[in-house]
């Protein structure tokens, strides 16, 4: 069994089963917890919660205990069981969090988890399953994501299991429950005691096992594709894959994930381009690049949208999901609506420079909560209005300067709790609303406000931004008067 190191395997006296949770090796606590397993009924379970780390990288997220398998018809042996849920669960799984667990079947025992919920956010959130087992032949691993929430349960041989999970910092969907049972290899298990309701279909693996609705539904539900072959010609809005007679959906094209078996759908430069935009691939160096993804870094080249004409919400809807750059750049566009950047859910950077625009609406980045990276200089906005930057918790950098800002809407910022840098250089500002700032108390370190009009400062400026504002540019205004209490509390200022 492969375990990374500061890991640990426990085993009881017989050497059999043991459930086994233990994090990643960026975590520093570790959280073990062991089901030993015998062949009478007795079960017991120890948990062992040891060293000291980050407590919200700690989550005992494992419930165990035995059930005696009610005698009926269809059931009357013993099942060894457990259940295993996502961080949270039933809540929505928390951010940014990495979680491993690892499973043991040992020979003659075989295992099924059964999904109760299977929730995940596809692209960005993962779970995936390991199964290694020792062959004659040598090592056979077996590696498949679980997303589709269509999959009713697992079914495994003897061997090692490790499931893997990842959240990123946005979007937590409701997560996942299994029940785990494990039954001597004589006595077969007879999938319809658990789910007599359920009609389901068996993948070709004999791994998977599926909801029949999920049977030829564009879908690909079991990790060999097998729901998915056999299904006759592709109706409209699907694409075959290559060298198949798979048909998906076409918004699983460039999303992201791989679908088609030969990797064709995630093959995008001739497709998912809107009409008169000019699409591409390549490695990104502009500025310091998209932030890095907490799961892992993507298994593709950041892409590229670049418009030449116009821009509008029908643009975004058949803009490639991989799409992590929009460049409008020197667009006339004027004005933007709202929602004119849904469906543009992994855009990191925006680049409205220059496009003649003269007001953002109230929800114009809805749909983008991944943007990090905004630019709306060398416009002709006069006023930011409440809304307008709301949903984008991840924003990083915002650059408006060369517009002709004097207002600032109360709530403008609100919203922008990642906020670091503003540059609002070459506007028109003559003065600020008491607490212009305080929405960003949280994050704003560099706050650029060069060659405006500005002849005074009130003292109520920078509230809210005592424990972060780090530099302040004031340069090039007609300063005459700076209000004193005005730098009170600026605790770590250091550059003005
Ligand atoms: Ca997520
Ligand atoms: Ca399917
Ligand atoms: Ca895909």
């Amino acid at each position: 069994m492969k375990i990374s190191r500061g890991s640990e395997v426990v085993k009881n006296r017989e050497n059999r089963v043991l459930l086994l949770v233990f994090p990643m090796k960026t975590e520093r606590r570790v959280t073990i917890l062991l089901i030993h397993y015998s062949s009478g009924l007795e079960c017991r379970y120890n948990m062992a919660k040891s060293l000291r780390g980050l407590a919200s990288f700690v989550f005992m997220v494992m419930s165990v205990g035995l059930v005696h398998a009610e005698h009926s018809e269809c059931e009357d042996f013993k099942d060894y069981f457990s259940t295993l849920v996502s961080p949270d669960y039933p809540d929505p799984y928390p951010p940014a969090t990495r979680r491993q667990w690892y499973m043991e079947i040992p020979e003659g025992v075989q295992a099924l988890i059964r999904v109760n919920a299977l929730e995940i956010e596809r692209t960005w959130d993962y779970l995936t399953l390991e199964h290694t087992h020792q062959t004659a032949h040598g090592i056979n691993v077996t590696r498949f994501p679980l997303v589709s929430g269509n999959v009713t349960s697992i079914l495994l041989p003897e061997g090692n299991v490790m499931l893997d999970f990842c959240s990123d910092e946005f979007e937590n969907f409701d997560g996942f429950s299994f029940d785990i049972r494990t039954r001597e290899i004589n006595n077969t298990f007879d999938l319809g005691c658990y789910e007599p309701d359920v009609e389901t279909f068996a993948c070709a693996s004999g791994v998977q096992y599926i909801h029949a609705i999920a049977r030829c539904d564009r879908i690909v539900d079991c990790h060999d594709h097998s729901d998915e072959i056999g299904c006759g010609d592709c109706p409209p809005d699907t694409s075959q894959c290559e060298g198949t007679d798979i048909c998906i959906h076409s918004k699983f094209l460039c999303d992201g994930v791989f679908d088609c078996p030969h990797q064709d759908d995630e093959n995008c430069i001739d497709s998912k381009c809107p009409d008169g935009c000019i699409c591409g691939e390549g490695p990104y160096a502009h500025f310091f690049g998209p932030s890095r993804a907490f799961c892992a870094a993507p298994g593709y080249l950041p892409y590229w949208t670049n418009g030449t004409t116009t821009w509008n919400q029908e643009y975004a809807m058949n803009t490639t999901l991989r799409t992590v750059v929009i460049d409008l750049h020197d667009i006339p566009l004027m004005h933007l609506d709202p929602g004119s950047f849904i469906g543009a859910t992994n855009l990191n950077t925006l680049d409205l420079t220059n496009c003649d625009i003269d007001h953002l609406p109230s929800g114009v980045f809805d749909g983008a909560p991944r943007l990090y990276k905004l630019y709306i200089r060398n416009n002709k906005l006069r006023y930011l209005e409440k809304g307008t930057f709301r949903g984008l918790y991840n924003l990083y950098l915002l650059f408006a300067e060369f517009n002709f800002l004097t207002r600032f809407e109360e709530g403008c910022f609100e919203g922008l709790t990642n906020l670091f840098f503003i540059d609002l250089e070459f506007n028109g500002i003559t003065d600020f609303r008491p607490g212009t700032f305080r929405d960003l108390g949280g994050s704003l370190e560099r706050l650029i406000i060069t060659r405006n009009n500005l002849t005074s400062i009130n003292s109520s400026l920078f509230y809210g931004l005592e424990e972060t504002l780090l530099r302040v540019n004031i340069d090039n205004n007609e300063l005459k008067y700076i209000e004193p209490g005005t730098f009170h509390n600026m605790t770590i200022l250091q550059d003005m």
